[in-house]
This record gives structure tokens, C-alpha cells and sequence, in this order.
């Protein structure tokens, strides 16, 4: 019988991932994994990846939605670890041999101006520290068959995080109604979903608020330079080769991905 660990969930996470094979819920054969330890799993985890040479470009939310929520059958929003590996350049092709089942979702993303500090963190001081914002897209790759997990599955698995895009072009935060920026998801030219910031936690400052108090808790700030991806705001797309998939935003603009 396996003997499960922190470590050894972290090992088997990072070689589902590297062999790009899907497994069964850790649950299944850990049900005493609870969240805390989940989260453990997940620090591990890139920890893992930090001494193999990646840093850290920042965090996301993950099921902010209630789109997500729904298909993904979770509603506690979750945060997870952002590296530079996972980055994407807009426009750029993405290999789908690299991955074993992804999915893709449209996101607002910041950028953050200034150190986030919580627990005790308002959606009004968030956006405070938010130095641009820019349209974003997440590839999304769990490493459980079929995207099936529970909340400490998807917690330890860092939030099925694989990559992402986020446009070149950025906007100043002041002026912007983030509850009202409409996105549609376009699948080689069609519109396929359609949402608005107000989909991710009645506001996405709120998202972000959620990461830097959720964080904050475990002594964990956010820092200036980093990504904050907010969460899908539609349920996620699964890429097919050839797909052009672009976030079409009423003002901060269009991200593009291309699918090889
Ligand atoms: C979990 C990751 C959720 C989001 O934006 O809601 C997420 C999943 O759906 O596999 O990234
Ligand atoms: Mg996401």
C-alpha cells in the first residue's frame, strides 16, 4: 500500500503532468486529504518546479464563476501558483502534444503595481494596487481523467493549471467598469460563450480581494510584478488542433491563441 504524503502527492501530480498521462482523484486512494493539506500538496508542488528553474509569475483564481462552478460541480473559489513556464505570447502556436486534455477560458487579469497584503483586504484596496489590466486566456489541464476531482483534488493539482496568454495590450485601472467588460469567446470565428466581469464574484477587484485574504492566511502576500489571473468567466472550451480560439473584450481589447 502506498503510503501518502505531501511529498509523494506532489511527485505523482509533477509526473502525471511531465508524462501527460490523467490519473484518478488522490481522494479515491486519500480520502484523509483535506484542504489544508491540499494546499500543502500544491506549495510542494511548485516549490518543485522553482528548483527546477521556474519562477513564480504570479497567481490565479480558480472557480470565481458560477459557469465553472456549475460544470466543475464546486463552488468554493481556490487559488493557485502562476510560473513562467506556463506563459504563453499572444498569437503564439500551442503544441497540443505538450498537454493531455486541455481547456481553454477567457479571464480579466491584473497586474499588480503594489505589494497585497491580507487577511482584511477590501475589493477597494485590491484594485488600488492594480497597475494595468489586461484580457487573458487560461489553458486549463487537469491532471485527473476527465477533469474529475473534488475541492483538495483540484487544490493539490494547483488549480489544473497548464498555461497562459495574457494580451500586450494593458490598461490603467481608473475609468475601467470591470463588472461590465463584456467578453466573447470566439471558436474560429464564432462566438461560442459570452460573459461579463460582474460573472467573477459580482467584480473581479472582489477575485482579487479573495486571493490576496485566502493568501493572506497563510502568510503568503502577493507581490508587486505579478499576474493575477481572476478566474473563467464561461465555462472552459476543449482545444482541438487547427482551433483559433480569441477573448474579445469590449475595452481592453482581443487575445489571440492558436492551436497546433
Ligand atoms: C479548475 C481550474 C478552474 C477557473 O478559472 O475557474 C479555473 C478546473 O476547472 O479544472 O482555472
Ligand atoms: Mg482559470
Amino acid at each position: 500500500m502506498t503510503e501518502w504524503t505531501v511529498d509523494h502527492a506532489a511527485g505523482v501530480l509533477l509526473a502525471a503532468e511531465q508524462e501527460r498521462t490523467d490519473r484518478g482523484p488522490i481522494t479515491d486512494e486519500w480520502p484523509g486529504l483535506d484542504l489544508a493539506t491540499a494546499y500543502q500538496v500544491q506549495r510542494r508542488l511548485i516549490d518543485r518546479k522553482i528548483a527546477a528553474g521556474e519562477t513564480i509569475a504570479g497567481v490565479k483564481l480558480g472557480l470565481t464563476s458560477r459557469a465553472k462552478q456549475r460544470r466543475m460541480g464546486i463552488d468554493s473559489p481556490l487559488t493557485a501558483w502562476l510560473t513562467d513556464r506556463m506563459a504563453v505570447r499572444p498569437g503564439e502556436f500551442l503544441d497540443l502534444s505538450t498537454l493531455i486534455h486541455p481547456r481553454v477560458e477567457p479571464e480579466i487579469v491584473f497586474v499588480l503595481g503594489q505589494r497585497l497584503s491580507g487577511p482584511g483586504v477590501t475589493a477597494a484596496r485590491a484594485m488600488a494596487a492594480v497597475s494595468e489590466v489586461r484580457a487573458g486566456l487560461e489553458i486549463i489541464d487537469s491532471r485527473f481523467a476527465d477533469f474529475r476531482f473534488t475541492l483538495p483534488d483540484v487544490v493539490a493539482d494547483n488549480a489544473s493549471s497548464a498555461r497562459f496568454v495574457v494580451s500586450s495590450e494593458a490598461h490603467r485601472p481608473d475609468g475601467l467598469a470591470l463588472d461590465l467588460e463584456a467578453c466573447d469567446l470566439e471558436i474560429d470565428g464564432q462566438v461560442a460563450d459570452s460573459a461579463t466581469g460582474a460573472a467573477v464574484q459580482g467584480h473581479p477587484a472582489e477575485a482579487l480581494a479573495l486571493a490576496a485574504n485566502s493568501l493572506g492566511e497563510r502568510g503568503i502576500d502577493l507581490e508587486p510584478g505579478w499576474i493575477v489571473l481572476t478566474g473563467g468567466l464561461t465555462d472552459a472550451v476543449t482545444l482541438k488542433p487547427g482551433m483559433r480560439i480569441v477573448a474579445r473584450f469590449t475595452h481592453l481589447g482581443s487575445v489571440v491563441l492558436q492551436v497546433s
